[in-house]
């Protein structure tokens, strides 16, 4: 800059200074939703229209309730759906014009750490923050050090599409003090379950939960189980949403076309194909065939080498949003085996949540009470597996944040969780 007069050139550099610092530029995670829309749709859509636009790859449903549609719409693709909800009688109101500035105006309350939060180095991470969300680097910093301990045992079960580690820990319980339940000839089998979280990218408070369950197993004198969780089952989304994408859903698996990403929940061999999308733009991409990932065909392996031993008496698969507790199947309105017994214990676990933090979740059918999907972890260990309970949680909250809870609910969400896990082996 060529300054004619000093104090122009001083007033120059101020104001611009000013302006840089006022308008923060856009973080990377965001600029792909920059000037995307959330739609609230209005209707009960009898014809399946927003399905049939969220398989086309043309929306993403965010949340849903019985009679209305939460959507996230590109800019491209908003002359198509408005005709499509018009012409299916559906309406709608736009309630967020720009998501990447109403999310970065909300990053505070997603980031949120307290004064005395712990930091995780790559060698020293005791336990998993309570209030703020943790990297991935930093939940295998946590890992590392949990596996330090005689109770735990922490191993890779198979590496994800970009080759990074998909982590298993097993708590055991102390001899002695584990749940037994007997089966065919008298013998005694100890109680297994499986816990599986963050198989959907963007879903931050599962993976979060999920590691502050390993942490109160680990606290509590000895599990009377036999505990297996997988805290991080999409390692590759995960580091996506942090990096390029917040509302990253997939992996990051390769596709035929030029989107990249698979739906982990659509790609289990579990009638795979019926209520799913064969595009691979969409976010509900059941990918080329079942078990097309490394990640679900990880899962698969380990699931059923354990279940052959142990047989799990319970299966969760952690995801959000909306506060419910999905039982099989979710792929047709049939009843599946014990449904009864399933929603008997899954009112159970509503209820105990309700005791323990005032939070109203229902227990309710996947494919009555929420949609028809195929090819999710919780139909297959249901008929693969032939685990008797097995449910898919979606966590907080209702809507109000969505898949953006803020880091201050993570310690709630994890202890209502843990209380109602407790309500809930004691009556397996
Ligand atoms: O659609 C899903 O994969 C799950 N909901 S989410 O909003 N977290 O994406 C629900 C899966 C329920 N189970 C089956 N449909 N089988
Ligand atoms: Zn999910």
């Amino acid at each position: 800059m060529r300054c004619l007069v000093v104090v122009v050139c001083v007033a120059v550099v101020v104001v611009s200074a000013v302006v840089t610092s006022a308008v923060p530029s856009t973080p990377d995670n965001l600029r792909p939703l920059i000037n995307h829309q959330v739609w609230e749709v209005s209707g009960a859509d009898g014809g399946g229209v927003v399905m049939g636009l969220a398989q086309s790859g043309v929306v993403d449903i965010l949340g849903h309730t019985a009679d209305s549609h939460t959507l996230r719409v590109a800019p491209t693709h908003a002359t198509l759906v408005k005709a499509a909800l018009r012409a299916a009688g559906l309406t709608h109101t736009i309630t967020v014009h720009d998501l990447a500035a109403f999310l970065q105006k909300e990053e505070h309350l997603v980031h949120k750490r307290s004064t005395r939060a712990q930091v995780c180095t790559p060698d020293n991470c005791r336990e998993p923050y309570a209030d703020h969300y943790m990297k991935f680097d930093e939940m295998e910093s946590y890992l590392r050090y949990i596996a330090k301990s005689p109770r735990t045992k922490v191993r890779s079960i198979g590496k994800s599409a970009e080759g990074r580690d998909i982590w298993l820990v097993h708590i055991k319980p102390i001899r002695g003090r584990a749940g037994k339940a007997r089966v065919g000839e008298g013998k005694i089998k100890r109680k297994a379950m499986w816990i599986e979280g963050g198989i959907h990218a963007r879903e931050w408070i599962s993976s979060a939960t999920a590691f502050h369950l390993i942490h109160n197993f680990l606290k509590q004198p000895s599990p009377t189980f036999d505990v297996y969780i997988v805290p991080m089952a999409n390692p590759d989304g995960y580091v996506y949403t942090w990096t390029n994408d917040r509302l990253w859903r997939k992996n990051r698996g390769k596709t035929e076309g030029s989107c990249a990403g698979v739906d982990l929940n659509r790609n289990w061999d579990a009638h795979w194909g019926v209520g799913a999308s064969g595009n691979p733009c969409s976010e509900v991409y059941m990918g080329s065939r079942a078990f097309s990932e490394p990640e679900t065909r990880a899962l698969k392996k380990e699931m059923e080498s354990l279940n052959r031993n142990k047989k799990f008496d319970l299966v969760l698969s952690l995801h959000s949003y909306g506060q419910v507790i999905l039982y099989p199947y979710g792929w047709t309105r049939t009843p599946a085996p014990d449904q009864p017994e399933m929603q008997r214990v899954g009112d159970i676990f509503a209820k105990a949540i309700q005791q323990k933090s005032g939070e109203s979740y229902k227990a309710v059918n996947s494919a009555a009470g929420f949609y028809l999907a195929s090819g999710a972890t919780d139909d297959w260990a249901k008929e693969a597996l032939g685990t008797r309970h097995v449910y898919t949680v979606e966590l907080r909250d209702k809507g109000r944040y969505g898949f953006t809870l803020p880091a201050d609910q993570i310690e709630p969400t994890a202890m209502e969780i843990w209380n109602a896990l407790d309500a809930v082996l004691a009556v397996l």
